[in-house]
């Protein structure tokens, strides 16, 4: 399916801003940056307005999302808004019970174990995706010229909450059914991958200008295992944007290792962790544009420390094609936010 005329990368809003140029490929005049969970705890504009809201609930209220989303663009002039929402909202949309717990993430009342547990998976009704269109339609048309990125949770990702029933360290129940039942493993990886999918579509009709597969977890696979039994469930879930002509970015905590399978998937920018330093990164997958990979810890170093770590991210940048500067994982809660500021621009001012 072909974007429509009045889609924001197509009537002239953000085709040519030098984020969706750096995605496509190009050196724009200033190197873009956003920041990974820029929307959120960080901000005391977000902690307002969520008082009183449950998160997932704020989720899906349109009004709130869409604002929440803006809050970062607003203050630090962020060359991207990315969607204010969750990676389990397509599980609840599908009727799965889950609450983000504060202070730990999301838990699911019943963990999806057995085949009989992932028979009873229903399909994403493509109508309870509303106050998702909404929220996005609402924003981009405050955003203007300012893309908006979609995202969604990698198939593994979500597939290690839904087993595990929360957070967890290392996946390990994850893993053990993925090595002991296959045929479970397969169909359960295919349901996350086709509401994750069904997620993108609806963000990316709304107006979203580019989106973001989060695979988060993927750094406790070996690259064999990642490439029989989770590669080709990522790559399900971004087929359901075939046709569509925006950038994809692909993301993995720890999978530096396999970053060229990680590509594979569909990807046209792949993002990398603070691991693995981006001319290292552009040696392994070469043509391939980058996002980051400032390392969040920096965010807490006194300012001539991470200034220097930010000229020596750009610097390496300058190895790939195209770079979008991000930091290696998301914000942390306790993060100033005049620090953020002050990087956005720094990274605009150049090298
Ligand atoms: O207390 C609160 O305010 C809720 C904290 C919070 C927020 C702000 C959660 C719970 N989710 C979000 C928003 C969110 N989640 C966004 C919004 C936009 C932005 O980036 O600014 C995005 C992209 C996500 C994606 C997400 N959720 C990921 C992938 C990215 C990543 O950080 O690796 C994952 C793994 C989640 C699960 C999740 N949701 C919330 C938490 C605390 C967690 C992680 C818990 C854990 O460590 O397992």
């Amino acid at each position: 399916m072909p974007l429509t005329a009045d889609h924001p990368l197509l009537d002239g809003r953000t085709g040519t801003s030098p984020l969706v140029r750096a995605y496509r490929g190009d050196r724009p005049e200033t190197t873009p940056v956003w920041f990974m969970r820029q929307a959120g705890r960080s901000l005391p504009e977000y902690r307002e307005l969520r008082v009183g809201n449950e998160m997932l609930e704020a989720c899906l209220t349109p009004e709130l999302a869409a604002e929440i989303t803006l809050q970062p663009v607003r203050r630090h002039r962020v060359d991207a808004a990315i969607f204010f929402s969750d990676i389990v909202i397509p599980a609840k949309l599908a009727g799965v019970e889950v609450e983000i717990v504060p202070g730990r993430g999301p838990v699911f009342a019943n963990p999806i174990r057995t085949a009989t547990d992932v028979a009873a998976l229903r399909p994403l009704d493509p109508d309870s995706l509303a106050p998702i269109r909404e929220a996005v339609a609402r924003a981009v048309t405050e955003l203007g010229s300012t893309p908006l990125i979609g995202f969604a949770g990698a198939p593994f990702t979500l597939a290690s909450y839904l087993v595990e029933g929360g957070p967890s360290k290392d996946q390990l129940r994850t893993r053990t059914l993925m090595y002991t039942e296959p045929q479970v493993w397969a169909s359960l990886l295919n349901w996350c991958a086709d509401i994750a999918g069904e997620f993108l579509v609806a963000q990316v009709e709304a107006g979203a200008s580019a989106i973001q597969l989060f695979d988060s977890w993927v750094g406790s696979l070996s690259e064999q295992q990642y490439v029989r039994r989770v590669a080709p469930h990522s790559k399900r879930a971004l087929s359901h944007l075939r046709g569509f002509d925006v950038p994809k970015v692909h993301f993995g905590l720890g999978g530096g290792e396999f970053l060229g399978a990680m590509h594979g998937i569909g990807a046209d920018v792949m993002g990398v962790d603070w691991r693995l330093p981006l001319d290292e990164a552009a040696r392994r997958i070469p043509g391939v544009p980058l996002q980051g990979n400032i390392d969040p810890a920096l965010l807490g170093a006194p300012w001539r420390i991470l200034e220097a770590h930010v000229r020596d991210v750009m610097e390496r940048g300058e190895s790939a094609p195209a770079h979008v500067v991000n930091l290696g994982h998301g914000v942390p809660p306790e993060t100033d936010p005049d620090v953020l500021t002050r990087m956005v621009e720094l990274v605009h001012g150049g090298l």
